[in-house]
């Protein structure tokens, strides 16, 4: 079966935010037809969005993967729901999210899935830590690298964003 690269964005700002990422790519790790190839350090980040919840920790792991996007979405969705996420008000404070935020070359645009990840290439709290595992990966519809993508926005942000490289 054929096999394709993919990165996946992960987030918590809810009780051992540290515990709920390792135990996440603890699952990924178990998940069939998903081997974790790499992952980037831990960052502590502002909330992005809805500014009134706690901070986020945030990384981003690199996958082999055998699984078609779908099956990939349902397992990072199971994993969500296996480590007590409930959905209460979108972009709100969660135990545990996983964004793919690419996978491969490939380019979906549906209601339920979009990939590349729609807001990735805006986000600091995903391209710095996806720069640090892919700085040289295309992002497919821009046509730009991820560091090229990171630097972007770190011109235009002109600000310090306050992003805290913190241990594993
Ligand atoms: N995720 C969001 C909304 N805002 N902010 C930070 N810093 N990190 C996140 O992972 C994040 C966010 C929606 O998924
Ligand atoms: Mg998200
Ligand atoms: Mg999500």
């Amino acid at each position: 079966m054929n096999s394709e690269t993919a990165y996946i964005g992960l987030g918590s700002n809810l009780g051992d935010r540290k515990k709920y990422l390792t135990c996440a790519i603890d699952m990924l790790c178990n998940t069939a037809g998903v081997r974790v190839r790499s992952r980037s350090s831990l960052y502590e980040t502002k909330p992005v969005g809805l500014a009134e919840q706690p901070d986020f920790l945030n990384c981003a792991v690199e996958l082999e993967t055998e699984l078609e996007p779908y099956d990939l979405l349902k397992a990072c969705m199971d994993i969500e729901q296996r480590l007590q996420r409930k959905r209460v008000i979108r972009w709100g404070p969660r135990t545990v999210d996983l964004d793919i935020l690419l996978y491969g070359d490939m380019q979906i645009e549906q209601p339920d899935l979009t990939i590349p990840h729609p807001r990735m290439h805006e986000r600091e709290f995903a391209l710095l830590p996806l720069s640090e595992i892919a700085p040289r990966r295309v992002h497919p519809k821009l046509k730009t690298t991820i560091e090229e993508l990171y630097k972007q926005i770190l011109r235009s942000d002109g600000e310090i964003s306050g992003i805290v490289k913190i241990e594993w």
